[in-house]
Parts: structure tokens; sequence; C-alpha cells
């Protein structure tokens, strides 16, 4: 998995912060002028596998670091959006839970 080896270091990406299971590095093909991934450190496929109180905890732990991100790369005043595509209809490419952090421009709504 692409982002099980960027986790580890295995494959070079942009870190921008860590917490202790979770990690966020810049995308490869920015969608806005700010553009993050934060993922967990572990695998898992998508947020639908992320059940019980263990996904409820890593959930939480991509959220707040998607946060203190955001806030770090000044997004907060303006304000970002956090998207998490889920699954084929979700949109999905990669199979490693990941929360988009996007911003530096106006969002639309609704998304494509
Ligand atoms: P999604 O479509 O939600 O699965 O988003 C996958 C994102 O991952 C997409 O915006 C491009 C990004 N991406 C894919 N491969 C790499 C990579 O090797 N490095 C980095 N930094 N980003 C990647």
């Amino acid at each position: 998995c692409i982002f099980c080896r960027i986790a580890t270091g295995e494959i070079p990406a942009q870190i921008v912060a860590r917490s202790d299971h979770a990690v966020a590095f810049r995308d490869l093909s920015p969608q806005a002028p700010t553009h993050v991934l934060v993922i967990p450190t572990s695998h898992l496929a998508s947020a639908a596998e992320a059940t019980g109180e263990a996904g409820a905890a890593l959930l939480g732990e991509v959220m707040a670091l998607g946060v203190r991100v955001a806030a770090e790369l000044g997004l907060a005043e303006a304000g970002y959006r956090f998207v998490m595509n889920t699954g084929r209809e979700g949109g999905q490419t990669v199979h490693h839970l990941h929360l988009h952090v996007l911003g530096g421009r106006q969002m639309r709504w609704p998304p494509g």
C-alpha cells in the first residue's frame, strides 16, 4: 500500500505533521492552494472499516490532526474543507483511509 509506505518513510512525501498514530503530508496532485492528506499510520482500507471503539479513536485522531494542520498552515480563519472519499461511488482511489484537508480558495457546493 502506497500510503503505508509513506507512513514508514519508505516512499518520500512532504510531511507536514505527525501525531502518535497519524501522519499528514502534501497531496501529490493538489486541488487547492493547500491540499494535505492525513492518514492513520496503521492500514485501514477506508472509513467504512473504522468501526467500533478503535475505529472511532482512529477517526478522531485523524480529524484532530487535520484540525491542527489547518491551523498551522493558516487556514483556520478563512476556513477549509475536510473530505473523506469512501469506496467506489465516494471516488476513493487510494485504499488506505485518508482525510483531505483543502484550503486557500473558495470551495463550492455541491461537490462533483
Ligand atoms: P482519493 O481519490 O480520495 O483516494 O485521493 C487519493 C489522493 O492521493 C489523490 O488526491 C492523490 C494522492 N496521491 C496518490 N498517490 C500519492 C503519492 O504517492 N504521494 C502523495 N503525496 N499523494 C498521492
